[in-house]
């Protein structure tokens, strides 16, 4: 298994960036790229960090990380490519990089893969790869700056996003904030997506497709600026999955600090940000649900679906007894692992008894891997080893099974769903075999 999750690396690998996967996401993807990158410091610490490199080389020079770098050139095709996006020409921000981008980001997991690249460092490679970590830190530090300001006006602790494509693009999550969104048609287009995997069940609709498109229209508009956003933005999320992510990213970089040489403000300002994404997690904790809830900037409604992103406090290895009781409690319970019909005990992408479930399509149903991943990373330094290392055998075990290296799961059956020879469930198996 390990030899045959290398090869799906190597395969899919340009060099100094890696494919998302083959066919339906042929360039570099941000998130993809930070669990990628674990992955190859199984296979080579130096390559890993290339990976990282060529990803922070198309940083803004707001601090953003663009969620694609589309690296694969103008043939490779990808709907939407950067013409719907046009973001050098719209903001001086994202001019001046290799390749073009997106002007939306995606969870900040790249302190997590540069902390366990580091972990992986065999002794003789140590000063060349600490040299690197050295390079890097600033833009990581950065990139983290512009997600506790631009990102948090309010110093709320918890991060604002703007897209459904920030991570987990038809998740129920989103529903009622795109319901509210009466668009006019974005224009023609043509998506590439549903003909590449030959199943639209598995895929967003083209009523989702609309408001996406529309959504990024919007953005453009605004000029990518996030005071702008801030004002007329449609779309306003404090997603505390992504802010449980955000925790755990800060606390790995200041892991780092010592090998990275950090300033004494740069570990302050972590320290800071640490602190304020748990107290802010900690207070979106809803006691009677035992879920932590997204909130709607736009509305001032708290988002109650019952999916994966409830569990931000076990993601951002929370200190609170109570609050970790009670969602180790929940995770096992009837409406998530414990249900019976589910072929593994593994976290599902929404809860099968949530009305809007559907158990093949993306984000509202299947289970992901890299979500598992996370989860059983989490649950290790919350000295949860016993479940921790149960999700790393079934996860195994499933994509095992899958035979392809599968992008998500049936939750039911365990069948492989969407992209085969997925880079990032390569990397994780990898990952997971130690
Ligand atoms: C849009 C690449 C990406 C992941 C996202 C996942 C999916 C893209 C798409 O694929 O999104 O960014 O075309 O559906 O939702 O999390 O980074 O693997």
């Amino acid at each position: 298994m390990r030899d045959q999750a290398a090869a799906v690396l190597h395969a899919n690998d340009a060099g100094t960036w890696t494919k998302a996967s083959p066919h339906l996401y042929p360039h570099q993807w941000s998130w993809d790229s930070a669990f990628i990158a674990i992955g190859w410091a199984h296979l080579d610490v130096g390559r890993a960090m290339t990976e990282l490199e060529h990803l922070f080389a198309a940083q803004w020079s707001t601090g953003m990380v663009p969620h694609i770098v589309f690296r694969g050139g103008p043939g490779v095709p990808y709907f939407p490519g950067p013409e719907w996006w046009n973001c050098a020409n719209v903001t001086p921000a994202a001019r001046g990089l290799p390749a073009p981008t997106t002007g939306i980001c995606q969870p900040p997991v790249h302190a997590l893969a540069v902390l366990r690249i580091w972990q992986l460092t065999p002794q003789p490679r140590q000063r060349e790869i600490r040299a690197r970590i050295q390079a890097l830190f600033p833009r990581l530090v950065s990139w983290h700056r512009y997600l506790a300001t631009g990102r948090d006006p309010e110093a709320s602790g918890l991060v604002t996003t703007y897209h459904p494509w920030e991570g987990t693009d038809n998740s129920p999550r989103w529903d009622r904030a795109l319901e509210r969104i009466k668009v006019a048609k974005p224009g023609p287009y043509t998506r590439l997506d549903v003909t590449a995997l030959g199943d639209p069940s598995q895929r967003p609709t083209d009523w989702d497709y609309d408001r996406f498109l529309w959504l990024v229209q919007q953005l453009r508009k605004y000029r990518y600026d996030d005071v702008q956003i801030y004002r007329h933005h449609r779309f306003l999320i404090k997603d505390v999955f992504f802010s449980a992510v955000f925790v755990a990213a800060n606390a790995a970089l200041l892991e780092l600090a010592d090998v990275a040489g950090a300033s004494d403000g740069d570990r302050c300002d972590l320290a800071c940000w640490l602190d304020r994404g748990r107290a802010a997690l900690s207070r979106r904790f809803d006691a009677k649900s035992g879920l932590c809830l997204d909130y709607d900037v736009r509305t001032g409604e708290p988002i109650r679906l019952r999916t994966f992103a409830g569990f931000a406090p076990l993601f951002a290895r929370t200190t609170d007894a109570g609050q970790r009781a009670a969602q180790l409690r929940l995770l096992d319970s009837a409406g998530f692992c414990g249900d019976p019909k589910l072929r593994w005990r593994l976290l599902p992408s929404t809860s099968p008894a949530e009305p809007a479930f559907e158990r093949h399509n993306y984000w509202r149903g299947p289970v992901w891997p890299i979500i598992n991943w996370l989860l059983w990373q989490a649950l290790t330094e919350l000295d949860c080893s016993a479940r921790a290392d149960e999700l790393r055998r079934y996860s195994l075990a499933q994509i095992s099974a899958g035979g392809h290296f599968a992008e998500y799961f049936d939750p039911f059956t365990g069948d492989p769903l969407g992209s085969p020879r997925q880079s990032w469930t390569a990397a994780v198996t990898l990952d997971w075999l130690g």
